[in-house]
């Protein structure tokens, strides 16, 4: 069911990415973005978001959030999948083809972003410690395995089971992360996989809006 009142989500105030599109807000504006959803857009900065009235949406006090007639959820991939649930155009009808991107979803979350996370991290936060250069090799060692195993599977299609599927919105974004790395380079199937998805218009529009808040907070 369509909802009666347009949803709002929360995004950073100003993003640490300057308008890289790389918050996770970036995922949930595109899914809204697929679906010819309209969507309202609060502001929070890093202190309000620890604050009791935006722990009351989000308990670990993160954006993004998203409230729509009542409900409020967090967690980007239920955010996604609770749209994609409720609109044409993010999971096939068919059921079995709807398990298997909704598995992709999942494996984009919880099998693909953990270490691409982790190693933005390090990068970020361990770089003056004596041990980063073998710690940055053993975690890319640990991106590699996920890279390689994906881009075997993906080969020469254009998405990873059929149409674009939310399965694929979350692994686009999840992969972006890798862009400054240059660890994509060595997969030229998943950059053209990146690419695709970022050329898509729905992803033009919700990246132009981010940018738009960066833009204006700068
Ligand atoms: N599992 C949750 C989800 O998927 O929604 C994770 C939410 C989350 O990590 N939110 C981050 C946040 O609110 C913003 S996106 N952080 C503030 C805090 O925890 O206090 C993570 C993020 C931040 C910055 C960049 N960047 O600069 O490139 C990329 C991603």
């Amino acid at each position: 069911m369509t909802p009666t009142t347009t949803p709002t989500i929360t995004v950073f105030e100003r993003s640490p990415d300057r308008g890289r599109g790389l918050a996770r807000d970036m995922r949930v504006r595109w899914a809204l973005e697929e679906v010819g959803q309209a969507y309202e857009v609060r502001l929070v900065s890093f202190a309000a978001m620890k604050q009791p009235a935006h722990k009351a949406l989000h308990p670990f006090g993160q954006i993004p959030t998203y409230e729509e007639d009542g409900l409020v959820l967090f967690e980007s991939g239920a955010i996604i999948l609770h749209i994609a649930e409720r609109h044409a155009g993010l999971l096939p009808h068919d059921a079995n083809a709807r398990a298997r991107a909704i598995a992709w979803m999942f494996a984009a979350l919880n099998t693909v972003e953990p270490p691409i996370v982790e190693r933005s991290m390090a990068a970020l936060f361990e770089k003056d410690k004596p041990w980063y250069a073998e710690r940055l090799a053993a975690l890319d060692e640990q991106v590699h395995a996920r890279l390689g195993d994906l881009s075997r599977r993906l080969g020469d299609a254009d998405w990873l089971d059929g149409a674009f599927s939310a399965g694929d919105l979350l692994m686009v974004t999840v992969l972006r992360r890798l862009e400054s790395s240059g660890l994509l380079q060595t997969y030229p199937n998943l950059l053209a996989y990146v690419a695709r998805g970022v050329a898509r218009p729905a992803y033009q529009r919700a990246f132009a809006a981010q940018l738009a808040v960066f833009t204006k907070a700068a």
